[in-house]
């Protein structure tokens, strides 16, 4: 079986939509960070669509993969083609898309990666690199004790290759752009954290002060002018690919595709329109531009994002493999509708003319999708950073108020029961993914074994916890009388 290349296209046959001509993604005008999944299932594709509605070239993207040589084994060969395969209820369809024109592994091509972010033609870097790749201290700020970040401000001289980390690999770049006079660019993270491009912004400011003072100076000022960094809300549910998508992909498109990806119909991509150097025609393609995203974001983290994490936990203790499993468990879809009514609307100034119950409601009816095939213990991944963000902002507000979070706290009591016992009702293993790991394990090995010792404990984590929630007797009490009927 042929591998997908331009030269190996599948047959134009129905249901296959081929990708558009290669001329249109020719030259580079997007650097993007974090090349997973989601980016070929999200913005890649809004930035195709853009630039064949908009008939404009000059937004050919270079992915940077971070962790591995995997995605550059995955991409290059195929000439940085790769199919979505989109699963809807009743139909798949897949989409060959041709907007990645080039892959870098960082750790290996960091020279090839400076010259781009030094490159006039780059006009746009986007990040998805997930809450954990942004390297954050438990205040928010740049964690400077992190190794990579450590490793990245030791790097000699400015504007040097070899950053690990991607802040370090930002601001290098930023540097050489300095150096070269190349021009202002715009930073756009599309990672589910709240205001992402103020935090972005901030982490620059933070690893710019690191520096040596004349050095950090100079870069933050240039920064500060050269360098917009607004905010996007993005949206669209990408499971990890499975042998099974690989094989019905091959079928369908008669030639063998390694870089795979799979996404439910929906997409969604909300941005700040502030850019210094441009952008691509994303409307063109149906995203929306505004002046403040906090609106979208906050409705979508809290409600979509709070809710995942929720079902992902409560269901994979209750044995169901699928998020789909676990939201037409009625008690389970009723527990999530809940957590939306009770605490998180009351925290909500949503955008004008949404209804978040009806929002809610639709959220549910996209994550019942069975034929996503979305993993409970996917969505349960990186718990320790995804619950400051989608879970305890709400817990705070209603704290704020008097009132008792208690669907938060079964939330929080279920990734607590998650990560205690280990395993499911039917004794099946439940994987702790997360980068705190060891620390959380360690916490609940220390504790003394009864359940409010254990909530102690880990409440106690204050880089998921903060310092504050502890205090909250009542929310305490509500999260150990959850968790004591889930272990
Ligand atoms: C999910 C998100 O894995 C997870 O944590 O909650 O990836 C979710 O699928 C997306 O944010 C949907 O837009």
């Amino acid at each position: 079986m042929k591998r997908l290349s331009r030269e190996h296209l599948p047959l134009a046959r129905c249901g296959v939509r081929l990708p558009p001509d290669p001329g249109l993604a020719e030259s580079l005008g997007i650097v993007h960070l974090g090349i997973g999944a989601f980016h070929r299932a999200h913005q890649a594709v809004f930035t195709e669509d853009a630039a064949v509605t908009a008939d404009e070239p000059g937004w050919g993207i270079c992915g940077v993969t971070q962790r591995s040589r995997k995605v550059v084994e995955q991409l290059r060969p195929q000439d940085g083609l790769y199919t979505v395969l989109e699963r809807g209820q009743r139909e798949v369809t897949a989409r060959v898309v041709g907007q990645v024109r080039e892959v870098l592994f960082a750790a290996e091509e960091g020279e090839r990666l400076l010259q781009l972010l030094a490159d006039p033609a780059t006009r746009v870097v986007t990040l998805t690199v997930t809450e954990k790749g942004y390297r954050r201290g438990e205040h928010g700020g740049l964690d400077v004790g992190d190794d990579a970040i450590a490793h990245d401000l030791a790097v000699p001289g400015r504007g040097q290759a070899g950053s690990r980390s991607v802040v370090g690999q930002l601001v290098r770049g930023l540097q050489a752009r300095r150096n070269t006079e190349a021009g202002p660019v715009t930073v756009l993270s599309c990672d589910n954290l709240p205001e992402n491009g103020q935090v972005v912004q901030g982490l620059l400011a933070d690893f710019c002060q690191a520096l040596p003072p004349r050095e950090g100076e100079q870069t933050a000022a240039w920064i500060a002018e050269h360098v917009s960094c607004p905010s996007s809300m993005v949206d669209r549910i990408v499971p990890a690919t499975s042998s099974r998508d690989r094989a019905e992909a091959t079928a369908l498109l008669g030639v063998r595709d390694e870089a795979l990806v799979v996404a439910e119909p929906f997409r969604q991509w909300v941005i700040e329109d502030r850019f210094a150097a441009g952008r691509p025609a994303w409307e063109r393609a149906g995203a929306t531009l505004v002046d403040d995203v906090v609106p979208y974001e906050r409705l979508k983290l809290r409600v979509l994002n709070g809710t995942h994490s929720m079902l992902a936990y409560l269901g994979a203790l209750a044995g169901h493999e699928t998020i789909a499993q676990s939201v037409d468990d009625r008690d389970l879809r009723t527990k999530a509708l809940r957590l939306v009514v009770d605490d998180v609307v009351p925290t909500l100034q949503a955008p004008d003319g949404v209804d978040v119950v009806a929002y809610a409601e639709e959220v549910l009816d996209r994550f019942a999708n069975p034929a996503l095939g979305h993993l409970t213990t996917q969505v349960a991944m990186d718990g320790s950073q995804k619950l400051p963000i989608r879970l305890l902002g709400t817990a705070r507000d209603r704290l704020a108020t008097g009132a008792v979070p208690e669907s938060v706290a079964l939330a929080v009591a279920a990734w607590m029961a998650y990560m205690t016992t280990g395993h499911d009702v039917t004794g099946r293993p439940l994987p702790l993914d997360d980068p705190l790991a060891h620390r959380l394990r360690q916490t609940v090995a220390g504790a003394p074994g009864d359940p409010r010792s254990i909530v102690e404990a880990l409440l106690g984590v204050t880089e998921v916890f903060g310092t504050d929630l502890i205090d909250h007797a009542a929310f305490k009490q509500a999260i150990t009388t959850q968790f004591r009927e889930l272990i």
